[in-house]
């Protein structure tokens, strides 16, 4: 079968990057059947003869009309797909697809014709968005990290910075690697263009939001480092449970060793 990611190994990489992740999710229990999302802005990766390729699909709407993507590229997961399955079979489970000139529709050109994700409005929006700002981040995920969901179920974390704070606070890692901290949307239907805009406006302050009892929305400049942020909060959110099962509340790091680390790898405040 031919593939695209034939004699292109800077893209074979990106691609192989999803797949490696997409395998930690399913290990990770995160992605129970088709759960989560991907989706990389491939476009610096795109060779004339990639450009030239003939659509395998119809011409779909994208929904919205997002005018930064004019021409651009992404590798999607594919609709109703599972995680452990792109793990393994990233070509047969995703597939890459191109914005047209209207920037309001796309065609599918590689390797096979798998429907992109459901969640491809607001995920292209999200990266519409990035680069509007000039944004160096190429990736975006969607996933259900066990810990971190079951914290937005108390009202007391979904409190602007309290979880951010609590989290940053169980071992020094997680300011150095999320120093951004995690933004909290409340409650919206999965799909919606309410969960969709409020994403887009808490990725503003923040590299991963928090979707009230549903999971987490990360952006980075690639997927390994996207999946590195939402996996050093959820080992925090771990040591806190571990604390509290052992019989206590964890005291955290106090806010002096905070202060410290700030300054020594000169962190946001
Ligand atoms: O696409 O997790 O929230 C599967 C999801 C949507
Ligand atoms: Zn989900």
């Amino acid at each position: 079968m031919n593939s695209i990611l034939t004699n292109r190994p800077a893209l074979a990489y990106q691609v192989g990057q999803v797949a490696e992740v997409a395998g930690y999710l399913w290990q990770k229990g995160w992605a129970e059947r088709n759960g989560g999302n991907i989706t990389v802005n491939i476009t610096e990766y795109v060779d004339d003869a990639l450009r030239a390729l003939p659509a395998l699909s119809e011409i779909k709407p994208i929904g919205t009309t997002l005018p930064h993507l004019k021409g651009c590229y992404f590798f999607c997961k594919g609709t109703n797909r599972r995680m452990r399955d792109l793990a393994r079979w990233p070509m047969d489970n995703g597939s890459v697809i191109r914005i047209l000139d209207d920037c309001a529709s796309y065609v599918i050109i590689a390797d096979k014709e798998v429907q992109p994700t459901s969640e491809l409005p607001s995920h292209l929006s999200v990266h519409n968005h990035l680069i509007a700002k000039g944004s160096p981040y190429k990736a975006s995920l969607h996933t259900h990290p066990i810990e971190l969901i079951a914290m937005t179920h108390s009202k007391k974390y979904l409190e602007k910075d309290v979880a951010t704070n609590l989290l940053w606070s169980m071992i020094p890692e997680t300011k150095a690697f999320c120093p951004r901290g995690v933004g909290i949307i409340p409650y919206e239907l999965p799909s919606s263009v309410k969960l969709a805009d409020a994403t887009i406006a808490a990725l503003d302050d923040y590299d991963v939001a928090m979707w009230e009892k549903h999971g987490v929305f990360a952006i980075d400049t690639d997927i390994m480092a996207a999946f590195d942020q939402v996996d050093v909060l959820n080992k925090s959110a771990l040591i806190y449970i571990a604390a509290k099962n052992m019989g206590f509340e964890p005291d955290g790091m106090t806010r002096e060793q905070m202060r410290e680390l700030t300054v020594a790898f000169h962190l946001p405040k």
